[in-house]
């Protein structure tokens, strides 16, 4: 068994995907990111830079004691190697799966977070931030594009690099992105979409998801970090 801690966001949905993706038998435990829960010290003692998602794996492949993994890229690869799948055995494609899983957990994700921060969230409306971040995710859109030019998936096969770049991606809405420039990711986001464990991903504690208050505003965007325990 696998504990999930998780919200449902992007960086939760790609690890939500992927269990259901693998057939792993897994448990969400909450944490709420609105509330402060990741500055919860039982959560800090398995994901020390207080994000989610993480994982505890109760069952790790050749036994011994649970093994504990935070950063959603190292959980993708954790799970992929845990169940021999999503990465290709071949040393080739091997490293397409790691650069285009390494491209979106430093490129792609980064940039479209703060694009919608400065964008959506920000106090004050500061052109050059909203620029540059926008630009940046448009030039990084434009990457994706190009690789998909000849071949359905980020590493030819749908891999973890897909299951770490689709929630993100899928949210080009929030920026207003026009998708008709973007054909190819127009029409891989709806191969992903159509995979039925995906849709399941995205349904995993969907109830939770709430537009933020003024609370979570100030848990995430404000200055110190709130102790809840
Ligand atoms: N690089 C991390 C990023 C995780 C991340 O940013 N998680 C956000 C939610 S999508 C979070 O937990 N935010 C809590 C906070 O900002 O305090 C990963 O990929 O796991």
């Amino acid at each position: 068994m696998i504990d999930l801690h998780y919200w449902p966001t992007p960086n939760g949905w790609k690890i939500s995907i992927a269990l259901e993706e693998m057939g792993l038998a897994y448990r969400v435990v909450p944490v709420n990111i609105g509330r402060g829960e990741q500055f919860a010290s039982d959560f800090l003692a398995i994901a020390p830079n207080n994000r989610m998602p993480a994982i505890v794996d109760h069952d790790p492949p050749g036994g011994g004691e649970t093994v504990s993994v935070f950063e959603s890229g190292a959980i993708l690869l954790y799970l992929a190697e845990k169940t021999g799948r999503f990465v290709p055995a071949d040393l080739r494609g091997r490293v397409d799966v790691h650069q285009w899983l390494m491209w979106q957990m430093g490129g792609l994700g980064p940039m479209m977070g703060q694009a919608n921060h400065f964008a959506n969230y920000a106090p004050e409306k500061i052109p050059y931030a909203i620029d540059r971040y926008r630009k940046e995710t448009v030039r990084l859109f434009g990457v994706m594009e190009r690789r998909l030019a000849d071949r359905d998936y980020l590493a030819g096969e749908y891999s973890i690099a897909d299951m770490a770049t689709f929630p993100w991606a899928k949210a080009y809405k929030i920026l207003t992105l026009d998708l008709s420039e973007f054909p190819k990711v127009a029409g891989w986001l709806e191969r992903i979409h159509a995979r039925p464990a995906v849709r399941r991903g995205l349904e995993v504690a969907r109830e939770l998801s709430k537009p933020l208050d003024d609370e979570a505003r100030t848990v995430l965007f404000g200055v110190g970090e709130p102790t809840p325990d």
